[in-house]
């Protein structure tokens, strides 16, 4: 596989939006350049740049919300890791075959209209991994 080309964004879980980006921006200073929802994931999102690197902040908007239930049993905390890689649909399952578990067989689409897929936490050593593609 070509290795990703960076990181492309951590995504962190938190309870409440508006606070978390209050000590994002007040207290280390970085600017939150937009809010959106993606209604598929139920997830609000609030991006930060930081160099090459966004922080995207997750808040569940539905107890489905798989953010919601990694808050449940996990509390606040780094919720996934975003690799920046070329040609997702032909990569996807060239990972399946060397063993590693698709949460998506196929990019679908995700904040900032990147194109975006999971890989689960069980084949990754605990982090859950997202690769994604503008
Ligand atoms: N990081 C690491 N481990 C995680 C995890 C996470 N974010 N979320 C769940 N897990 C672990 C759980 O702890 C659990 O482990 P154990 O079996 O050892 O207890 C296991 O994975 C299964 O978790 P679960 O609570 O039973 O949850 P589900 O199986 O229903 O879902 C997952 C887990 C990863 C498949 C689901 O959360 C998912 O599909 N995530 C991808 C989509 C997503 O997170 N979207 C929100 C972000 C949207 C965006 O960035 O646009």
């Amino acid at each position: 596989m070509k290795a990703p080309t960076r990181i492309e964004h951590i995504g962190i879980a938190v309870k409440n939006l508006e606070e978390a980006i209050a000590y994002y921006e007040d207290i280390l200073g970085l600017k939150c350049y937009a809010i959106e929802e993606v209604e598929d994931q139920k997830v609000k999102t609030a991006f930060f740049m930081v160099g090459e690197t966004k922080i995207e902040l997750l808040e569940a908007t539905s107890e489905e919300s798989p953010v919601a239930k990694f808050i449940a049993k996990k509390g606040e905390g780094i919720h996934h890791i975003a690799f920046a890689v070329e040609k997702l649909d032909s990569l996807l399952p060239k990972l399946e075959s060397k063993g590693v578990q698709l949460i998506d067989k196929q990019p679908r689409k995700g904040a900032e209209e990147m194109d975006i897929a999971f890989l689960h936490p069980k084949s990754t050593f605990g982090v859950l991994t997202e690769l994604c593609e503008k």
